[in-house]
């Protein structure tokens, strides 16, 4: 999602500077000793590389927001406890770089945060599915090494999970509604387009990192969750809307990577808003299949220059225009 959650201004740049100085041991934590062993030491060289590429380059919101947020709860917090919430914010943004390698590969998408997507490096590839199940793999592990004493362990275990399941839910959602080889805009209606961002971000950027912070704090109870949901998921809403219409209109030097949600035929927000609005004309033009209009056009171009090379006077050969038209001609 990278205009992402992670590309609004953390609001304390030293928390930033905090918690980016803790990712360089978590690194050390997740691939040290797997290092040493020779069996399997080279799938950790290489993991280290897959963390360093993808997981500290986001703006890392989702991340400090599990730190701002426990230290509004508790705000004479330990440094310990401070340093398990920064342990447990690369948590989200962990899931997050693995969300973000797979989104990538589905939506065909090239660039992320400014550089090739994981997976169109020559030397990555589709090994970059196996990558992003190792990612998340290392959510587990570092929940188990910083918090398996806690009282909260298995409430954050189990919302890690859930979170998960419910991303993708939503990605499921997203892919399959604009799926349809033909463009079919039926389903791309406000609800549909409400349910996709609720799944696919509401709860994995938004209320995720304020319930790890809720859960951490010792407010576990259902309704003191059901109380905050409404507003969290109202903001991933508007954080997806503010993502679809960059993905269209942001310039890559900002937003790191090239739209793509056109050419997946996506159900974003821009076209969900013009078909609501749109009369009934105007939704006949936004349905125009540029494919078709455009093998008519190479059609017609091509009749024309056949007409042409029939009726030229010329000592060259037809044969010459005939042989040439017919290699450019639906290459
Ligand atoms: C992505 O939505 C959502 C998740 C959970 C990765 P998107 O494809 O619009 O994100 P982006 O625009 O960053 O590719
Ligand atoms: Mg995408
Ligand atoms: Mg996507
Ligand atoms: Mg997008």
């Amino acid at each position: 999602m990278a205009q992402n959650v992670n590309e609004a201004k953390p609001k304390s740049s030293t928390e930033l500077a905090k918690f980016d100085a803790l990712f360089p041991e978590l690194v050390g934590d997740l691939t040290k000793n797997e290092m040493k062993n020779p069996e399997i030491a080279d799938a950790f060289i290489w993991f280290k590389e897959v963390l360093h590429y993808n997981v500290p380059f986001g703006e890392k919101t989702s991340g400090v927001s599990v730190v701002t947020s426990y230290k509004h709860l508790v705000p004479q917090a330990s440094e310990a406890d401070m340093k398990i919430a920064r342990v447990l914010g690369w948590c989200i943004e962990l899931l997050q770089a693995c969300s973000l390698i797979m989104d990538d590969v589905e939506d065909n998408s090239v660039t992320r945060r400014g550089r090739p997507c994981w997976y169109k490096k020559e030397e990555v590839g589709l090994t970059a599915v196996n990558d992003a199940s190792f990612l998340e793999c290392t959510v587990y592990s570092l929940l188990k090494k910083y918090i398996r004493d806690k009282p909260y362990y298995l409430s954050i275990l189990e919302l890690f999970l859930q979170t998960t399941c419910q991303t993708v839910t939503g990605q499921c959602l997203d892919l399959i509604t604009g799926a349809s080889g033909e463009v079919d805009f039926s389903k791309f209606t406000m609800e549909r387009y409400s349910a996709i961002v609720k799944w696919k971000t509401g709860f994995h950027s938004f209320y995720l990192p304020v319930a790890v912070a809720m859960h951490m704090a010792g407010i576990s109870d259902d309704e003191s969750h059901a109380q905050v949901m409404p507003v969290l998921l109202q903001m991933g809403h508007f954080y997806q809307i503010q993502n679809d219409y960059l993905d269209c209109y942001g310039a890559p030097e900002i937003t790191g990577k090239v739209g793509t949600d056109i050419q997946d035929n996506k159900c974003s927000w821009l076209i969900v808003k013009a078909l609501e609005i749109a009369s009934d004309e105007q939704k006949e033009a936004l349905k125009l299949n540029l494919e078709d209009i455009y093998k008519q056009c190479e059609e017609n171009s091509y009749q024309d220059c056949i007409h042409l090379i029939y009726s030229m006077d010329s000592v060259v050969p037809k044969t010459v225009f005939l042989d040439f038209v017919n290699m450019i001609y639906k290459r």
